[in-house]
């Protein structure tokens, strides 16, 4: 394991840029900008940037720095939580000096001149509280802004602790996290509360689910579901857990169309589910994916999969 010398080589660069996936989730997000303050709380003379889109559902969370591309010179880049290049936000992230990838994603495309990827932590978010536990004795400090990130990547990749990624350690390094000083309750509200809109569509979805014999279910919103609840395609993130709790189902589809594409995200609770989303140009881990079709055809082979999937299981 790469992590020690992660660790000095975070300490020997000034410059330090640090990027993560597009279309970012709290962990994305938690990981990047709570390595951000840890570092620069721990060594006030750096200059540690954050960048990537900004996404306007996550602005309460942390803002992006806008950054010239001649500070990259003589960064050190840092890439958190992105399993491909092709999916890091920023695509400068090749300008710096040396490219550090952390991931809790298989690894499937090995980039960086450093990993540090490990598929048995929750989330990135619970591997940047590892590095500060193996860097506080070469000064590496936690502050309250740094605590609040990392604990929203946490819960939002355990699903508040209830998926199984959740481990003893998940929670020592929670129970850690929340000796800081910061809102949870804010915190919650910020990554859960949905809109009155969004609300409705998650009732059209339990109206119109469908499951078979096996506990395979799915939901499709096609343009013109969306267009009636008047949701864009990118606001539908909180929405895939809504089956999640219907007795019997193993693993569950839900398609969004899109202006040209229809994306799938797929989530189980047994039968692995990484392979079939990587056949349909997609990926992820073995029990929460992410896929892309171009035809409703497609999407009931891909259905036709998942269904063998739970049969098998
Ligand atoms: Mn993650």
């Amino acid at each position: 394991m790469n992590l020690q010398k992660i660790i000095q080589t975070i300490k020997e660069f000034d410059t330090i840029i640090i990027h993560r996936h597009i279309r970012p989730d709290p962990d994305a997000l938690g990981s990047q900008a709570g390595l951000k303050e840890m570092i620069k709380h721990s060594f006030p003379e750096k200059q540690v940037y954050v960048v990537g889109e900004d996404d306007p559902s996550f602005t309460f969370l942390v803002k992006m720095d806008q950054i010239d591309d001649a500070l990259y010179k003589d960064a050190l880049v840092i890439v958190c939580d992105t399993a491909n290049t092709a999916r890091i936000s920023d695509d400068r992230y090749d300008l710096g000096k040396q490219i550090i990838k952390i991931d809790h994603h298989p690894n499937v495309d090995i980039y960086g001149d450093l990993q540090w990827v490990d598929p048995t932590y929750s989330s990135t978010s619970e591997m940047i509280c590892q590095l500060f536990t193996d860097a506080k004795t070469v000064g590496f400090q936690l502050n309250d802004a740094a605590a609040r990130l990392l604990y929203a990547g946490i819960v939002g990749d355990t699903g508040r602790f209830l998926f199984p990624n959740t481990t003893t350690r998940t929670f020592q390094f929670a129970s850690e996290l929340v000796t800081y000083e910061f809102d949870r309750p804010a915190l919650y509200a910020g990554i859960y509360n949905m809109a009155d809109k969004i609300a409705r569509l998650s009732g059209y979805m339990l109206q119109h689910f469908e499951r078979s014999s096996s506990g395979m279910s799915m939901v499709k919103l096609t343009k013109e579901v969306l267009d009636m609840y008047d949701i864009a395609p990118s606001e539908t993130g909180q929405l895939v857990g809504v089956l999640g709790d219907i007795e019997g189902i193993k693993a569950w589809a839900l398609f969004i169309e899109e202006a040209d594409m229809i994306r799938v995200r797929l989530r189980s609770k047994g039968p692995t589910i990484n392979g079939i989303a990587s056949k349909y140009n997609g990926g992820g881990h073995p029990l929460a994916s992410g896929a892309t079709v171009y035809t409703w055809e497609e999407a009931d082979l891909l259905i036709a999969d998942l269904e063998k999937a739970c049969i098998a299981f």
